[in-house]
């Protein structure tokens, strides 16, 4: 294997903290860090970075400040690693280590720009579009919003400090995979502020703007051969390093509101309209990796490398894409959908990483609309069939009740974890499945050709098996 070391260079003492990352976890730091590092190391500039994490990570955090704010990537394929260092970042804060004030005291500093997110599907806390009011998390930040425990209602407490600091507005830039990403934040951020003062709802229509973005890189969660593969290319343990592929795209709707940083010198792309790109990335590589997660899990296999390895799921994966997901997508000045499916295909037999089906699998009721349930209405609008879409909602169904075909326990971690593994053990999970209306809309699941497909489909899994199941579809066209 080549290997191969980089080091960025551009001067770090003009470095201010213009961009505070809330979530910095494995994707941000592979992504959203090397495309700002990039674009400094490109162009130069003053674009530090603070980030910040919530839960877990802490220690992470202090060993980063230690290290001047300095980690590795290491970008692998099955022929090179390239680790590079990155220096955008200035510092960071935790609120269990450093108290929420001081958190909150960072939107309040002038030299603040821009608000990146990498929070996960669920750290939107939305519903139907807007906020969740009954969320737990939200119920306790409206009724105590100066110490605020959700992203939400940190977002809206660094807001109202903004802006009785009198400071000009910020950008606040979605970083997840959600359609629309930043118009679902702008809609829960304003229903927050307006519960707790209309005046900052108004004041933030008019003074922050929120982006949509598409993102994407297969960064998987580091494990210990990650961290011996670092130990082993830098000559000592990194806590804050990350394994990921070569790949990355970033695709940024141009409408920042206190300037704009170095992102499209580090590679990204600005443009007027995301959602194309959005929708195409969700669908395709999303919904197959939803699809190979739950399936692959089901008949035993650990990562998607090795899904990879099995023809009938390869296939399976392939053929989900161009012939179920593709129909359903715009066309793409310059992006030839079928290359796209292909390049996926290899993208995830990256024998490096080791990216857990159980990973991809978890949170999956935040996953399907936009993965897989917005193609299943385009089917029925159009009255095409969708039998790979159907046997993947199956195989979710499947995974929920907690074990493998080889009777192997399987982790079910999502925010609806009860009502999944109730209904995935009920006498007809189907059903079940269809009244849950956090994921499926009422005229969806009131569709009975929806219905018939899904039964179809697990019948055929819980009598065939995944592999078996794959094979027949494969055959009968
Ligand atoms: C994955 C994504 O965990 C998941 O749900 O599908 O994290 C995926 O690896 C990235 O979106 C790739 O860009």
């Amino acid at each position: 294997m080549q290997v191969e070391l980089v080091q960025p260079e551009y001067d770090r003492t003009k470095l201010r903290p213009r961009i505070l990352h809330l979530g910095f976890g494995a994707f941000a730091r592979a992504h959203t860090m090397q495309y700002l590092d990039a674009g400094l190391a490109a162009q130069g500039g003053d674009w530090g970075a603070i980030v910040v994490r919530f839960n877990s990570g802490a220690a992470a955090l202090t060993a980063l400040d230690a290290a001047g704010g300095q980690y590795h990537i290491a970008e692998v394929d099955d022929e090179n690693l390239t680790l590079r260092r990155i220096d955008a970042v200035i510092g960071s804060c935790h609120p269990k280590r450093d108290g929420i004030q001081a958190l909150l005291a960072r939107f309040a500093n002038p030299d603040l720009s821009v608000v990146t997110l990498t929070i996960t599907e669920k750290g939107y806390c939305a519903r139907d579009g807007g906020l969740d009011t009954d969320h737990a998390g939200i119920r306790a930040d409206l009724d105590a919003p100066d110490a605020p425990g959700t992203a939400i209602g940190v977002l809206v407490g660094g807001l109202q400090a903004r802006r009785q600091a009198g400071l000009c507005g910020i950008t606040i830039l979605s970083c997840d995979n959600q359609p629309e990403n930043g118009y679902l934040t702008r809609a829960v951020v304003t229903d927050f502020a307006r519960l707790l003062d209309p005046g900052l709802a108004v004041w933030i229509k008019n003074n922050v703007t929120f982006p949509c973005s598409m993102v994407d890189r297969i960064v998987p969660a580091m494990d210990a051969k990650g961290e011996a593969m670092i130990t082993d290319v830098l000559g000592l343990p990194d806590p804050n390093a990350i394994v990921c592929e070569p790949f990355r795209q970033w695709v940024i709707e141009d409408d920042f509101a206190a300037g704009t940083p170095p992102f499209a010198a580090g590679g990204a792309q600005l443009v007027q309209y995301v959602r194309p790109f959005e929708e195409m990335k969700l669908r395709m590589l999303n919904g197959a990796h939803s699809f190979l997660a739950c399936l692959g899990a089901v008949c035993g296999k650990a990562t998607i490398a090795d899904c990879m390895q099995q023809p009938e799921l390869k296939h399976a994966a392939h053929r989900l894409m161009v012939h179920e997901q593709l129909p359903t997508l715009p066309v793409l000045p310059g992006v030839d959908l079928p290359r796209y499916a292909d390049a996926l295909i290899a993208r995830f037999g990256n024998g490096r990483l080791n990216h857990r089906t159980t990973q991809i699998a978890s949170d999956t009721s935040q996953k399907v609309p936009q993965r897989m349930l917005a193609s299943v209405t385009w089917h029925l609008e159009q009255g095409s069939a969708f039998p790979l879409l159907a046997t993947g909602l199956a195989g979710w169904m499947l995974y929920a009740r907690g074990e493998d075909e080889a009777g192997n326990e399987l982790p079910l971690v999502d925010p609806l974890a009860d009502q999944l593994r109730t209904a995935a053990l009920a006498d007809d999970p189907v059903a079940e499945f269809l009244s849950l209306r956090d994921v499926f809309p009422e005229d969806l699941a009131a569709d009975a050709r929806f219905e018939t497909a899904l039964r179809k489909s697990y019948g055929q899994l819980l009598k065939l098996g995944v592999l078996a199941t794959l094979s027949a579809m494969e055959t009968s066209g």
